[in-house]
């Protein structure tokens, strides 16, 4: 008696668990808090950053609608300054928001499946942060996208709802080809809802994977002006394999290193000229063919976020990048002390032809849209070192 009414209760709390899944804290959280006090004790060490302006991040679901409103208003803002780069040679950077297309683009080489990947794109995400806040007025913080919480219907979680506290949402319903790696999803064309949807998109494409493509760029490098819509498809076919909470605790729970971690995440195996085009983990070593950093810009989908040179175009690729920070984070954080001052990998993308190994002195730089000076990648490992002062809710 005892023990069925226990099962009793067991199954009803499971399913109430499932029934409000959305406010409760997943595992992955639960690594985090596991994590956070070896943060707080590098924290207690720092000499730039100190509890008093830590800054934190939270993730869209759990910001009010007045604040994702606001995140949202300072990036409209952005749009609408002028660009700092010379127009001749930039013609499609019109704006300060193409500012970090153009500069992403510009060194995709050497920051994508390379060993600065992880440190660049926490310091580029940083700083888009930083401008949001300098050029346009904002007080919050960068919003992040826990993709498992929203793993089963992405489309319809607050971020890409088409509300007027979203991202904006799906694209038109379009016939379209698969992809070499996924299925159409129910989208593919222009945006149509949400505070994105008058948006120009100029700059690219250059490697867009999205079919069909859009329209080729005037000029080789991707530079020249090609204006068109915000295209998307938001679709659940990777987010539901790929980026479901387990993946993530997969990830983090069993990266022994950091080059376990990154190339994981960023996943090795998908290598555009092996056209991989069925998935078996048994040939991986049970490896994903997508790990969250590619399944999360393919789950957005269309013309930007599925091109490695210009998915800032897209303004969800902060909030996917915050995620992928916060993932590394977490990570760092089970093991600070192994896992800061640490880094693998090449420098040259996938590095195909044994490229020079990255370290820890390798500089990074991001022109207009940098704070006039360079950091070597030993003070970007760290959220409480260096440029940064922030942490992860
Ligand atoms: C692209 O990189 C070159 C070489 O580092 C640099 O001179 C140029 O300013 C960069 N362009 C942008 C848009 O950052
Ligand atoms: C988009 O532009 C149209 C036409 O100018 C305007 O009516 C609409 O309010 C704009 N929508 C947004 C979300 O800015
Ligand atoms: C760091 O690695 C060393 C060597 O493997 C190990 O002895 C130590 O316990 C690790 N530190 C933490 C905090 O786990
Ligand atoms: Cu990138």
């Amino acid at each position: 008696m005892a023990r069925s009414l226990w099962l009793l209760l067991l199954a009803a709390s499971s399913s109430l668990v499932d029934a409000s899944k959305s406010c409760e804290k997943d595992d992955v959280y639960k690594l985090q808090q596991a994590g956070k006090h070896q943060l707080e004790a590098r924290l207690a060490k720092s000499t730039t950053c100190t509890k008093e302006n830590l800054q934190v991040r939270r993730e869209w679901g759990d910001i009010s609608k007045a604040d994702r409103r606001k995140y949202i208003d300072a990036m409209l803002c952005l749009m609408n300054k002028p660009s700092h780069l010379n127009p001749t040679e930039y013609p499609g950077a019109q704006t300060r928001f193409d500012d970090f297309v153009a500069v992403h683009m510009n060194q995709t080489m050497f920051i994508h499946g390379t060993g600065q990947f992880l440190a660049w794109h926490r310091y580029f995400t940083w700083s888009f942060e930083r401008v949001l806040r300098e050029e346009c007025g904002y007080t919050g913080t960068q919003p992040y996208w826990n993709w498992g919480r929203w793993a089963a219907d992405p489309a319809s979680s607050p971020l890409f709802d088409g509300s007027d506290t979203s991202l904006s949402g799906n694209g038109r319903q379009i016939d379209h080809g698969p992809t070499d790696y996924f299925p159409p999803g129910p989208g593919g064309g222009c945006i149509y809802s949400g505070p994105f949807v008058n948006m120009t998109v100029r700059l690219g494409p250059l490697a867009p994977l999205s079919n069909p493509p859009p329209a080729r760029n005037p000029l080789p490098n991707g530079m020249g002006d090609n204006p068109r819509c915000l295209s998307r498809d938001v679709h659940n076919y990777l987010s539901s394999r790929f980026t479901r909470t387990q993946d993530i605790v997969t990830l983090i729970a069993d990266s022994p290193d950091i080059l376990a971690f990154q190339d994981r995440m960023q996943t090795v195996t998908f290598r555009p000229w092996e056209q991989e085009a069925t998935y078996d983990p048994a040939e991986h070593n049970g490896m994903p063919l997508f790990g969250v950093h590619a399944a999360g810009h393919h789950t957005i989908g269309g013309d930007p976020a599925g091109d490695f040179f210009t998915s800032p175009n897209d303004p969800a690729f902060y909030a996917h990048h915050s995620g992928i920070d916060r993932t590394w984070a977490i990570w760092q954080w089970l093991d600070l002390e192994n896992r800061t001052e640490v880094i693998a990998g090449g420098t040259l993308m996938f590095d195909p032809f044994n490229s020079p190994k990255a370290t820890l002195d390798d500089v990074v730089g991001l022109g207009v849209v940098g704070e006039g000076r360079v950091w070597r990648i030993r003070d970007l490992v760290s959220t409480v070192d260096g440029p940064f002062c922030y942490t992860y809710e």
